[in-house]
């Protein structure tokens, strides 16, 4: 089935040819024996598959858009596996059964869920392969998620069980990270700002310390907020554009998405924050500092002020899309 359309969604951008960027977790846990996929919850006829019996089922092939939260997309990859739809047809649904869970064989038993008629009309796929190559580890090898339609978190890497429930199981980053349970990137459905009034937000900005604070999607645009303490502050997605932030501490602070455009930002520290999917266009970044930083697929073209005096780690700079690499690199030197 081909479930591209060959455009972008909005707010994202197209990773270099060839690449793939790795996000969360990096392996699956250790186990012994062989690996298994069940299905389970609420189903009249609980079932295992080991891979062998998985592949016996025959292989279904998608192409597949791959567009993640933090703004990358990487537009037709082929997979191959078996479509959770097949997968499902004797495993007797209980008609109570209104969510499906996958849960990932994994330290932290990562999850995500999704509406069980979305995933089924989707085409989520259960995937072994990848442009006819077995799943690389690190991807989710030897079987993932793949729900096509849906920012890249709805694909859970090394599946060991599916599971119908009749409700919702927030998955971990939804729970955890106040990720968009929808996730439909054409929606921009990013991510939930965080529980705060207006009021409260007035009161934090005048006090300029946000240090250790959860403050997804805070609206601080245009706002003086020279030295602020943001130290370890939860700041996914806010709202930064324009404002004066002359020597903020952003010190291992949560900024992935965080809107910077044409902020002054001069003498900031950004060491050991998360950047990733941040906006930086038009910002002061002299003096900025950015080593240790996560920078994957950051924007900074076009207009960043960036010289000598903005201080990188060049491993993160490979983290960069194409077009921003090259911007920041004729800026450096
Ligand atoms: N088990 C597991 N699956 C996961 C994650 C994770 O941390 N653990 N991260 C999700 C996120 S946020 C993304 S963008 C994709 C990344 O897949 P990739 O590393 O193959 O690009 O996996 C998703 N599935
Ligand atoms: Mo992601």
């Amino acid at each position: 089935m081909d479930t591209c359309s060959r455009s972008l969604p909005p707010g994202q951008q197209l990773v270099a040819a060839g690449k793939w960027p790795l996000v969360g977790e990096r392996l699956p846990a250790a186990c012994a024996g062989p690996w298994l996929v069940e299905v389970g919850g609420l189903v009249a006829r609980p079932r295992r598959w080991s891979l062998g019996k998985l592949a016996a089922l025959g292989s279904d092939e998608s192409l597949v858009d791959i567009h993640c939260v933090t703004r990358w997309s990487k537009l037709g990859v082929r997979f191959r596996g078996v479509l959770l739809a097949r997968l499902l047809t004797d495993a007797e649904i209980d008609p109570q059964a209104q969510f499906v869970s996958f849960v990932a064989r994994s330290q932290r038993s990562h999850s995500t869920s999704l509406p069980l008629a979305d995933a089924l009309h989707l085409g989520a796929l259960v995937a072994t392969h990848c442009d006819d190559q077995p799943l690389p580890t690190e991807h989710g090898g030897p079987v993932r998620m793949i729900v096509p339609g849906r920012y890249f978190y709805k694909s859970l890497k090394w599946l060991a069980r599916i599971e119908l429930l009749a409700n919702d199981r927030l998955g971990y980053w939804e729970a955890e990270a106040g990720y968009h349970n929808r996730a439909d990137p054409w929606l921009e459905e990013r991510y939930l700002a965080a529980a705060i009034s207006k009021q409260e937000a007035q009161q934090l900005i005048a006090s300029r310390n946000f240090s250790g604070r959860d403050l997804r999607g805070i609206q601080a645009a245009e706002r003086d907020l020279m030295g602020l303490n943001a130290r370890g502050a939860l700041l996914r997605d806010a709202h930064f554009q324009g404002a004066i932030l002359t020597r903020a501490d952003f010190l291992g602070a949560n900024l992935s998405n965080a809107h910077f455009k044409w902020a002054k930002l001069q003498g900031a520290d950004f060491r050991r924050a998360d950047c990733e999917g941040a906006n930086f266009a038009g910002a002061d970044l002299r003096e900025t500092n950015f080593t240790s930083a996560s920078l994957l697929a950051a924007t900074f073209s076009p207009n960043a002020i960036i010289d000598q005096t903005t201080l990188f780690d060049d491993e993160q700079l490979a983290m960069l899309l194409p077009a921003d690499a090259e911007y920041v690199a004729a800026r450096r030197h």
